[in-house]
């Protein structure tokens, strides 16, 4: 567990509002100290235990009495992250993801949206007590670069897996494999394209918004890390996608973003979208860029593209 945590990052991975978040701070369930800029940092132990307290089940829970709880299976994640055994970690995704329970799957999006749980609920989080470990010296650099590794690999073996192996006919049988989830194009249409652009390098969020576009049956390129702006424009022009998304990780130079945000915004054509999200992606930047939407988690994007329908 990461030693403190955004009120973001603690909604998130409690499942809970941020003004919850807040509230549960004030009343003093969540131990909180403050940065010099006065935000609230939540300590992760306060977390774990009022997680343990619930005995809240979660992605990677088994059912009955020995189920492990949220905590545990982020740490577990860590664990196989840091044992390098991407198999296992993808294996782990796709079981339970084709373990919960699906009303009918009517929705395009039902599914998609328990992947996105598990992304937002346990996956991410594992790769930010990766940083913290590494943050506090307890992780060398080429332990975090091995872990992200890891993590990338299973990102692709789940996604070879929804192409090819059984969640293929679990998204069929649902009726939502088509690429038509958004609209009526044919299946070579490309629906969303993204990245990490200029000099973000941090591209995991992109790869994890591909896998959940194309559980929700959109037909995705996420571009990498690091995309110089005209390249992503080039990319734009050529797919003609209807969803752009840019993820931020580290932002160091925010007059810089906000200008590749202005010029990406600008030349999109009418009935494109361009949605951003990251943890770098602070309300006074937002303040300042240009989007059809901005959210916080995978949940959320789901949440817009529903809406959108
Ligand atoms: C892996 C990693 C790296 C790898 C990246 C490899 C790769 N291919 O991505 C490498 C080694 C390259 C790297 C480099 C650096 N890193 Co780094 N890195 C990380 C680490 C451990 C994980 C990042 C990650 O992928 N997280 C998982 C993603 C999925 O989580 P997420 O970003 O929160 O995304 C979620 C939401 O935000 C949301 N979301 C994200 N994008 C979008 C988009 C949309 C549209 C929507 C709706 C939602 C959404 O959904 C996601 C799922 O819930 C973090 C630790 C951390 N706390 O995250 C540090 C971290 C981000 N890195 C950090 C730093 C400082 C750096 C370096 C500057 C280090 C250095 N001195 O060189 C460089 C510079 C990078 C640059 N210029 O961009 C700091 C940033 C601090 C800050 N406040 O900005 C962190 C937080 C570590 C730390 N604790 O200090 N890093």
């Amino acid at each position: 567990m990461q030693q403190h945590l955004s009120s973001i990052q603690a909604s998130r991975l409690l499942g809970v509002s941020r003004s919850t978040v807040k509230r549960m701070c004030d009343e003093g369930t969540l131990a909180v100290v403050r940065t010099p800029g006065g935000h609230r940092r939540i300590a992760g132990d306060s977390i774990r235990r009022w997680m343990n307290d619930r005995s809240d089940t979660n992605a990677f829970s088994q059912p009955g009495p020995k189920r492990r709880t949220s905590v545990l299976a982020v740490e577990r994640v860590v664990d196989m992250l840091i044992r390098g055994h991407s198999i296992d970690l993808a294996d782990a995704i796709v079981r339970r993801w084709c373990s919960v329970p699906r009303n009918g799957a009517d929705d395009v999006f039902a599914s998609a949206r328990s992947l996105a749980e598990i992304m937002d609920q346990t996956v991410a989080p594992a790769l930010w007590e990766v940083g913290s470990r590494w943050e506090s010296g307890r992780f060398c650099v080429y332990q975090e670069h091995e872990c992200t590794a890891t993590l990338c690999d299973a990102l692709s073996m789940v996604k070879q897996q929804m192409r090819t192996g059984p969640m293929l006919s679990m998204t069929e049988s649902s009726g939502h494999r088509s690429s038509t989830a958004i609209n009526d194009k044919p299946d070579d249409q490309i629906h969303a394209v993204g990245c990490a652009v200029g000099d973000e390098q941090h591209d995991v969020a992109s790869k994890m918004i591909e896998l959940v576009l194309t559980a929700a049956g959109m037909t995705t390129r996420s571009l990498g890390a690091a995309l110089p702006v005209d390249s992503l424009q080039a990319a734009i022009n050529d797919y003609c996608p209807q969803i752009v998304w840019v993820t931020y990780t580290c932002v160091q130079q925010p007059d810089s973003v906000v200008q590749i945000n202005d010029r990406l915004f600008s030349s999109l054509r009418p009935g494109q979208r361009l949605v951003v999200g990251g943890q770098a992606l602070t309300q006074s930047l937002r303040r300042q860029m240009r989007f059809h939407f901005a959210g916080d988690s995978l949940c959320h994007l789901l949440d817009y593209l529903v809406d959108l329908r």
